[in-house]
């Protein structure tokens, strides 16, 4: 028992997290939302990336404190591309995604609910529109693929959705602990409200938590002993949808938009303009409206950090700069939107269609390179500046129809001929485009097609690395403004 209490106590003060990883952010359409906007992560940033601590408790819907949503609520259209964004460090894009050692399935999940922004997401109600685990072909994971492909894991919605509120729930399963009990799950859950006159409804739903449990073939796979092609992915089958909602003329959204006035947003917070001022006092006044803007701005900050807090700062010192100065004509810039302005970027492989599996999109030849261009949200200058929009905008091809959704994901595959314009319009590489960090190729592989950079991973490697993950305001103090009467 002694042993017991020391070795726990030895286990507490160890280093704070090791390098799992979080959904952070979203694009709905290669556009994204914004770090942390409409999406529950869980709210102790120094532990953000963890994973699900039990497969049992509530947390396995939308992540640790997911119970409780966001203000926010994203517009996305019916059939619309959601692109779930992963970082090891939350705040920041252009580290690692995911430690290579993490390896097994994927899976996407939505569940309607009436007000995305208070549903309390755990229980039934979810269902299945995407997975992907191992294929034997590619010898590939899907966390392969998402690390692959920046750390980003997009699927269509299913066209013909009932129009509404969703929580839609992105899963990786990482199994190399698996068979010491100890099964990953990584969540968390965007926003959404889906714009459709649709009227399709899931056949069957589950419950969340409730639908993977410990001990199961899915999530005790001995992955170093076994056949990797003889895992079963948890949960239930991609789900059949079926016409059954309320069909609607348009559905429109009334609840979780951006607010008006809001001119500066970090994740969820938004800053309004501060109140208009011609004396000493009042330009004292909106300094102070302005910095208590900045705590709470700080204070609500998730673990994607506090870039926009700090952009928000410059306006209060602009505006005690003004003060000082005996200007007390203000604010400056007054109404003018502060929060840098977001582009649409390429978001690479679409993982699938309807459940269709890992989409081989026909990448055009010339796109061999392209890399991930991080968003960019902290500087007002975004390196793609200069160039038009990176990737053409996916637009939904109206004449596409969706291919019938059947419990086997290898029959749902789209033909080529009805594949969406999304896939061939962006220029989405399939095969492996090397990061920087690849292995060499092994000896003996397949050929890799012309015109092709292709990396093979024949080697699993679980690599323990700690890092230390702090939740501090990263320079900020609190300032306090002297009034002055
Ligand atoms: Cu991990």
């Amino acid at each position: 028992m002694k042993t017991q209490s020391m070795l726990l106590a030895a286990l507490a003060s160890a280093p704070a997290a090791l390098a799992h990883t979080v959904f952070t952010d979203f694009m709905i359409d290669g556009m994204p939302q914004g770090d942390g906007v409409a999406i529950r992560m869980n709210p102790n940033a120094a532990k953000a990336s963890s994973p699900v601590p039990s497969l049992d408790s509530d947390d396995m819907a939308c992540n640790v404190g997911g119970t409780k949503g966001v203000s926010r609520v994203q517009p996305a259209k019916d059939g619309s591309l959601i692109t779930f964004e992963i970082r090891s460090w939350p705040n920041d894009p252009t580290k690692e995604r995911l430690d290579r050692g993490h390896v097994g399935p994927c899976a996407v999940y939505l569940k309607k609910v009436s007000d995305a922004s208070t549903d309390t997401a755990a229980g039934d109600g979810w269902f299945k529109i995407f997975d992907h685990g191992y294929d034997s072909s590619t010898d590939r994971w899907c966390t392969d693929e998402i690390i692959d492909n920046n750390g980003l894991l997009s699927v269509n919605l299913p066209k013909g959705l009932e129009g509404g509120d969703y929580l839609a729930r992105p899963e990786i399963l990482a199994l190399h602990a698996a068979k010491d009990g100890d099964p990953q799950f990584y969540t968390g859950c965007a926003q959404i409200f889906v714009e459709s006159s649709g009227n399709l409804v899931p056949e069957s739903t589950v419950s969340i938590p409730g639908y993977v449990k410990y001990n199961e073939p899915s999530t005790d796979f001995d992955i170093y002993n076994k056949d990797a092609k003889d895992y079963v992915i948890p949960g239930p089958k991609v789900a059949k949808l079926t016409a059954g909602g309320m069909k609607k003329a348009s559905t429109v959204q009334t609840a979780g938009l951006k607010p008006e006035g809001c001119i500066m947003e970090n994740a969820n917070w938004c800053g309004k303009e501060v109140s208009s001022y011609s004396t000493e006092k009042g330009c004292w006044a909106s300094a102070t409206e302005c910095w208590d803007q900045a705590d709470v701005c700080y204070d609500e900050a998730p673990a994607t950090g506090n870039a926009g807090c700090k952009l928000w700062q410059e306006k209060c010192k602009d505006i005690n700069a003004q003060c000082t100065a005996m200007n007390f004509n203000g604010p400056p810039n007054k109404g003018k939107i502060l929060t840098p302005e977001k582009k649409s970027i390429d978001v690479g492989k679409i993982m699938a269609v309807n459940g269709g599996g890992i989409v081989d999109a026909p990448a055009p030849k010339t796109s061999s390179t392209k890399q991930y261009e991080a968003p960019a949200k902290a500087s007002p200058k975004p390196a793609a500046d200069k160039a038009t929009p990176a990737a053409p905008k996916p637009t939904v091809d109206e004449s596409y129809e969706s291919p019938p959704i059947v419990e086997q994901p290898v029959a749902a595959a789209p033909k080529p001929t009805q594949q969406p314009t999304t896939l061939s319009k962006a220029p989405v590489s399939t095969i492996t485009v090397a990061p920087s960090s690849a292995n060499a190729p092994a000896p003996t592989q397949p050929s890799c097609p012309e015109g092709y950079k292709c990396v093979y991973v024949t080697d699993v490697e679980v690599v323990t690395e700690t890092v230390y993950v702090t939740a501090t305001y990263d320079g900020y103090k609190r300032r306090h403004i002297m009034y002055r009467a």
